[in-house]
């Protein structure tokens, strides 16, 4: 019998004489609760991402289009504040927050998912610089794409078919009560989940109900609209879907199912 089978009986042996045995063998019987297990393969699979990389000190990344080029569907004018002052703010407030922090160079992602650690100022900025992050990738100029491969199947398989998939998303952006965001996520069964959040919260964070990878999120915050489409947020997100990047989302898909086996 080797040296730690030796410590496990002496450690069964001893909790069973200081009465913590039941404690111990129902621990070892049943392991960690599903929830808890959910959760920490998600933190896993997240490690695995490319994005994994961002920190609190990151910057935004070039749009790779022109202002003019999601016209008729977002106007340029919103496009140019969108971008260049409102996720400029977030980005430099969440760079000034960070700054002399111990959590400067600690991935994003590694925030989000204990998020309640932190303040709620960097929370929402963070969440800002994040979020917009992935708004602009997952947009591009209307070409008639739509889902397909391993995307259109996963969609099919959650939604039934693509325009009830689309309903389901429109509904959680147009429902969404004041600013928030509505997301289409991987979650730890690699399963696609439609929800929304309020505020710059997002599925990466540990105060989400429903958490996941997120692939396509649509901003409805009135600041994305309101230039262009003022009260009507419902026509803003039946807009939204001539201007989705879906090579985009597909690549994000593909990326998220795979660190979720890795995991
Ligand atoms: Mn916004």
């Amino acid at each position: 019998m080797s040296d730690n089978s030796n410590s496990r009986r002496d450690f069964f042996r001893k909790a069973s004489l200081s009465g913590l045995a039941i404690f111990v063998t129902s621990r070892f019987s049943f392991g960690a609760k599903p929830s808890e297990q959910a959760n920490s393969s998600l933190k896993q699979a997240i490690t695995k991402l490319s994005e994994y990389q961002l920190t609190a000190q990151s910057k935004q990344n070039p749009l790779q289009y022109g202002y003019t080029d999601l016209e008729p569907y977002i106007d340029a004018k919103t496009m140019e504040i969108h971008f260049s002052k409102h996720h400029a703010a977030y980005t430099k407030n969440m760079n000034e927050a960070s700054a002399t922090s111990d959590f400067a160079s600690k991935p994003l992602f590694q925030l989000f998912s204990e998020i309640e650690k932190y303040p709620v100022f960097l929370k929402n900025n963070a969440g800002g610089f994040y979020n917009h992050l992935l708004f602009w990738t997952i947009m591009g100029h209307s070409n008639g794409q739509e889902p397909e491969g391993t995307l259109l199947n996963a969609i099919n398989d959650s939604f039934g078919t693509v325009a009830k998939f689309k309903e389901t998303f429109s509904i959680a952006g147009k429902k969404q009560f004041g600013s928030g965001w509505a997301w289409l996520s991987v979650n730890e069964q690699g399963k696609l989940v439609v929800s929304s959040t309020p505020n710059q919260d997002n599925p990466l964070m540990s105060t989400t109900e429903v958490k996941g990878i997120p692939v396509l999120a649509l901003d409805v915050w009135e600041h994305a609209y309101y230039l262009q489409y003022q009260n009507r947020r419902p026509d803003y997100v039946d807009s939204f879907w001539k201007i989705v990047n879906w090579k985009e989302v597909s690549r994000r898909y593909e990326e998220a199912i795979l660190a979720i086996k890795q995991a």
